[in-house]
């Protein structure tokens, strides 16, 4: 038997910008609940989150960590995440675990990127969400005016459910029993403001307000809750994780306030791809079928594979068969665990709420469902939507022979990392969310997977293409010795629309190039797709029209008509005004405001194109613009010394354009050069 049911367990995720206080938080937490005898801390490398090696060395979370605690018949399992720019995929990805989102803003430094970000994603994901104003007890800090900035920024929705008081020690509940002074602002009205957004969303307990001009806390938990659910309320509270003001206050609100699984927004289930699929309906009934979502896997090296994920209909226990997503074949749990940091725990049941583990499955992967239907229909969840990693970085192995090795562990990494992506092209190319992100993969290859690469920026994908119509000829005859080779083709060459790609028309009429050797024809053609006649880069958006040829009853081979049929497309697109194309990406950039001007001239003189400007928070904007790629090598570095250090950006892949003449011209020059040294 499990020993709590559904309605006894909150998951709550705590988010928001690095160096707020969660990890310091949790770790309060914990202490608070009793669960850890005594308080680690982030310097020491000692809490329970950032158990990592690499995290105790960058004193920063990077990964998501899990924890659970009870607070008298409650459990409650906090997910730590982390909130560097460079890590928030892991962050997104725990999101659809949890019912709350608990948006810990740091006091000191108010509203900042990833703070403005998750109130965003959260929102976007139907949680419930609170803000935790930590560090309290930090020098010069301006509560009343942060809560007036929260407010401004996110919404009169945004209200204190407890003030700070006595110099900051502790708080004051503006809640339940709202009595006594705080530090600022008046309990009394604080209480009111919050009563006031409750019973909107519930008109006959407005009418009952209305009419007696008090309604008891047991009315209102129903309506607290659906206010949370639609957003029509987003608490605030104060702690500081280091003093311990406000976390027994916080622990309370969890287990009163905070939905239950059974009273939050269950995440979209999905059944069948694309447009044809069909929502599935989750109920969280430990007695229904099981629908659990893997929201992390990690790889480590002694116990396997793990997938960490959330239950939200029926119950896993160690006899469960569970498939994976639309596979066949089930797995037997054996081993369902708890997490408590790095440590796990095995537990009879996990029931809709609760967060578990299971090592060694193989077929596990980030994001997958787990269920018990013996349905093949492809489920999953409504997908996440993650920043796309541009940051990239060719690599190399630094000893022979570890190439194999090396793939293997980046397709590992990439594996546990939703915003890490592999490219085998004529280069290895990784790609990740910033410099940092790159960094720590690479400290990850050394440390866990005992493989050394060297890095370079990637060459940029250039692109070849063509402008006009033309035509190309080629006879490929060849007489030496025994056997000759003999093929003609004649052809034509249209450009497509961009991003079309390429197709090969066969209009031959008569049998002048016989069926049998238009493959080969094809072949030939292809052949210069990879490499194009400029400068070597892969040539589309073409349409290659072969109308006429001829053929030789006995010196007709594929080779000749390959041969060809090469020699006729490079032919035809000599004539066909080719171009090179380069990707243009678009960029947001967000920094503090008097830096915009800085900004917006470097974009200018980077052949770029400002599209837009927004605040995000007070006193940050965000700048996007369209950029060609080979202009923002480097260009982390030098956002940072243009804003001391206070910028970040993120870049998507826009379309491709031409390049300018002078720009081609070079590329030219350089592939010329290589192509004569490569044949001496
Ligand atoms: N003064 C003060 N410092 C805190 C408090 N909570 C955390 N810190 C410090 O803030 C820094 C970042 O904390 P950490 O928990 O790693 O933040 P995270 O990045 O949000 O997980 C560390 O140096 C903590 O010791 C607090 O309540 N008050
Ligand atoms: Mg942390």
């Amino acid at each position: 038997m499990p020993k709590f049911s559904p309605e006894q367990i909150r998951t709550v995720a705590l988010v928001g910008h690095g160096a707020a206080g969660k990890t310091t938080l949790t770790e309060a937490l914990l202490h608070r609940a009793g669960a850890i005898a005594s308080m680690g801390s982030v310097e020491k490398g000692s809490t329970v989150c950032d158990f990592d090696a690499l995290e105790k060395s960058y004193q920063h979370s990077l990964n998501a960590s899990i924890v659970h605690m009870s607070a008298g018949d409650t459990r409650i399992h906090v997910i730590d995440t982390p909130g560097l720019p460079d890590f928030v995929g892991r962050a997104i990805g725990a999101l659809p675990a949890v019912e709350t989102a608990a948006i810990v803003v740091n006091a000191q430094n108010g509203i900042e990127m990833i703070t403005s970000r998750m109130m965003q994603w959260a929102g976007r994901r139907n949680l419930c969400r609170m803000i935790i104003v930590n560090k309290i007890d930090a020098e010069n800090v301006d509560l009343p005016g942060l809560v007036s900035k929260l407010q401004g920024t996110f919404g009169k929705e945004c209200l204190p459910i407890n003030l700070p008081a006595d110099g900051r020690k502790r708080v004051v509940d503006c809640f339940f029993n709202p009595s006594g002074d705080s530090d600022f602002s008046s309990v009394e009205e604080a209480h009111q403001a919050l009563i006031d957004q409750v019973v909107e969303v519930d008109e006959a307990l407005m009418s009952k307000y209305l009419e007696q001009g008090e309604v008891s806390p047991a009315e209102l938990h129903a309506p607290f809750e659906q206010a949370l659910r639609e957003g029509h309320l987003i608490p605030i509270c104060f702690v500081s994780a280091r003093t311990g003001a406000g976390v027994g206050e916080l622990l309370e609100i969890m287990v009163k306030l905070l939905p239950n699984p059974t009273e939050g927004n269950c995440p979209q289930f999905l059944k069948g791809e694309g447009p044809d699929a069909q929502p599935i309906k989750c109920q969280p009934d430990p007695s229904k079928h099981v629908l659990a979502h893997v929201f992390k896997v990690m790889i480590d090296p002694f116990v396997g594979k793990v997938g960490v994920f959330r239950v939200h209909q029926g119950t896993i226990g160690r006899d469960t068969q569970l498939y994976i997503g639309d596979g066949r074949k089930p797995f037997r749990v054996a081993h369902p665990y708890l997490l408590q940091g790095k440590e796990f725990t095995e537990t009879d049941a996990l029931v809709p709420g609760d967060i578990g583990a299971i090592a060694k499955v193989d077929e596990i992967h980030f994001d997958a469902v787990l269920h018990d239907s013996h349905d093949e229909d492809h489920i999953h969840l409504a997908p996440l939507e993650f920043p796309t990693p541009m940051h990239s970085l060719a690599v190399e192995p630094k000893r022979r022979g570890d190439e194999q090795r090396i793939s293997e562990a980046l397709h590992k990494l990439a594996a546990e990392d939703p915003t890490f992506k592999v490219t085998h092209g004529t280069q290895t190319v990784i790609s990740g969310l910033g410099d940092l992100h790159m960094r720590y993969i690479l400290d990850r290859l050394q440390s866990q997977y005992h493989v050394e690469v060297t890095s370079s920026p990637p060459r940029i994908p250039y692109r070849e293409t063509i402008t006009a119509k033309a035509e190309g000829h080629h006879r490929h005859k060849k007489q030496t010795g025994g056997a000759g080779q003999f093929g003609e083709v004649f052809l034509r060459v249209e450009p497509l629309k961009r991003g079309s790609g390429f197709e090969f028309v066969d209009q031959v009429k008569g049998g002048v190039i016989p069926t049998q050797f238009m493959p080969a024809v094809e072949k030939g053609v292809r052949q210069v797709l990879d490499a194009g006649p400029i400068a070597g880069y892969p040539v589309q958006d073409v349409r290659v029209i072969v109308y006429d040829g001829k053929h030789h009853p006995v010196d007709s081979k594929e080779v000749a008509f390959i041969s060809a049929g090469k020699r006729a497309f490079m032919d035809a697109i000599a004539k066909a005004r080719p171009i090179i194309l380069e990707p243009i990406v678009k960029v947001e950039i967000t920094a503090p405001e008097p830096k915009m001007g800085d900004i917006a001239g470097d974009i200018s003189s980077k052949r770029g194109q400002i599209s837009g400007t927004e605040a995000v928070a007070p006193g940050t904007v965000a700048i996007r613009a369209q950029v060609p790629l080979a202009e923002l090598n480097n260009y982390q570095a030098r956002l940072k010394s243009v804003t001391a250090g206070q910028g970040s950006f993120s870049v998507e892949l826009s379309h491709y354009d031409p390049v300018p003449p002078n720009v081609q011209k070079d590329l030219a020059t350089v592939h010329s050069k290589t192509v004569q040294t490569e044949e001496q």
